[in-house]
């Protein structure tokens, strides 16, 4: 049954979306966790908290979550503005300059962008000179996406959407899906949608945050409901596979914790080389680091263990000198972070975010304020916790009076200090 049609907003997946094998071990369980993404507007109700727990699958070596929450609870009005950062705008724009290489000499190329958000990935690629449409869930989403220029379609992408777009484009020459695919439930569903819509000799690009630096570096808090799996190169290659489709190339970036962003072509398109040794020397550092085996992934709950003790002491300590503490960055993991921790009101005063449609707005779970970057003179917290931590730099050196004026910034990820 479709989530949307049973009674509770979530069910329990009992196979692994890959391979389908039902011998599925968990190895970090969050207890029952908010919706962290689903901010909290005046007179709202208050929090849904639902099972977060992470699942491994020996058989392919695939991680995801026990549970699927509805996606239109999830995605239907989504406040995360992708264009917010200029680290992911600047990278957005590489992407697109980086693509149009290997179409050299092409005209009229068309690309769809998966998940298209507020259009950010779009206008690069519209500056590259090709003709662009965005498919998302999110209607406010869309109106922004199309304010900025971009034709959008607001639904999930599936085979209704596929012939939507090719109806409106023709078959695409890019398909990209960036921070997606781990918000897909029926991988193949999507898979089978992307295939439809794609031209013969065309390329589907997806980014996504890898496993292998989750586990490195100690990102447990990437972990929330919007997020039903967690890659690795291996089990992507059967999926492909049992597709039609292959694994033509791979690279990896430092956007958002290190992701990979792979490059697949129909398995019947001869005109691209495919890059074994780029596949294999991810597959070699899988398989060095036992990440296709349980072992590695129960350290993860050890060490986010480890972090919570050590943030919460050092915050015990700052308190008992009667020091303000607040935080920048009102993530998604920002919030799965706050609410792994126990950390609440008392702790952090209020989060500090650039989305205007964040501000004002009540983090759920434990219903901290989020605010804008004024309050940071105003208020002058002695300390900042950077919960996008991914974007640290950035946010740094928005404020660089903060500092010299003594302020100091905590980052916990991948291990607690002080800067
Ligand atoms: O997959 C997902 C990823 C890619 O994006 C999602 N499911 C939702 C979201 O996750 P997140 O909320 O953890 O992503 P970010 O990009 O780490 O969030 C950064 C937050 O910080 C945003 O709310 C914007 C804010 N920000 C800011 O206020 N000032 C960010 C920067 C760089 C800034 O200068
Ligand atoms: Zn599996």
């Amino acid at each position: 049954m479709p989530p949307s049609e049973s009674m509770e907003p979530w069910r329990v997946k009992k196979n692994c979306r890959v391979c389908d094998s039902s011998h599925l071990i968990k190895y970090f369980d969050f207890g029952k966790m908010p919706l962290v993404d689903s901010f909290i507007g005046a007179g709202e109700p208050g929090d849904l908290r639902i099972p977060l727990e992470v699942m491994f699958c020996p058989a392919c070596a695939h991680s995801q979550l026990s549970a699927v929450v509805d996606p239109k609870v999830l995605f239907s009005d989504y406040l995360y503005h992708s264009s917010v950062s200029r680290t992911f705008s600047r990278h957005c724009n590489s992407m697109a300059r980086d693509l149009k290489k290997l179409f050299s000499g092409r005209n009229n190329l068309k690309c769809l962008d998966i998940a298209s958000n507020d259009g950010c990935l779009l206008i690069e690629f519209q500056k590259e000179g090709y003709q662009v449409i965005g498919v998302d869930p999110a209607e406010n989403l869309c109106r922004l996406a199309e304010e900025n220029g971009v034709p959008s379609i607001a639904a999930f992408w599936g085979m209704d959407a596929a012939k939507k777009v090719v109806q409106r484009l023709g078959k695409l020459d890019v398909i990209t899906a960036t921070n997606v695919f781990a918000h897909v439930d029926d991988l193949h569903g999507f898979l089978e949608a992307v295939y439809a819509a794609l031209d013969d000799e065309g390329i589907l690009v997806i980014e996504f945050p890898y496993m292998r630096n989750l586990i490195k570096y100690n990102e447990f808090d990437t972990i929330y409901h919007e997020h039903l799996s967690y890659f690795l190169i291996k089990p992507l290659l059967t999926l492909f596979h049992q597709q039609g489709m292959k694994l033509m190339n791979l690279a990896e970036f430092d956007i958002h914790g290190g992701s990979v962003r792979v490059f697949v072509s129909k398995e019947s398109n001869k005109k691209i080389p495919v890059n074994e040794k780029a596949i294999q020397h991810f597959l070699e550092l899988e398989q060095k680091e036992g990440l296709h085996t349980l072992a590695p992934y129960v350290n993860l709950q050890k060490n986010a263990q480890k972090i919570r003790e050590a943030l919460r002491e050092r915050l015990r300590e700052l308190r008992a000198l009667g020091k303000k503490i607040a935080a920048y960055g009102a993530s998604a993991k920002g919030n799965t972070f706050i609410n792994y921790c126990r950390l609440d009101l008392n702790d952090i005063g209020f989060i500090i975010d650039d989305t205007p449609h964040k501000q004002g707005k009540l983090y759920a779970g434990t219903h901290i304020p989020v605010v804008p970057q004024a309050w940071l003179r105003q208020e002058k917290p002695d300390y900042v916790l950077i919960l996008a931590w991914n974007f640290a730099s950035e946010i740094i050196s928005k404020s660089p009076e903060y500092q010299t004026q003594g302020g100091k910034y905590i980052i916990a990820i991948p291990e607690l200090k002080i800067i």
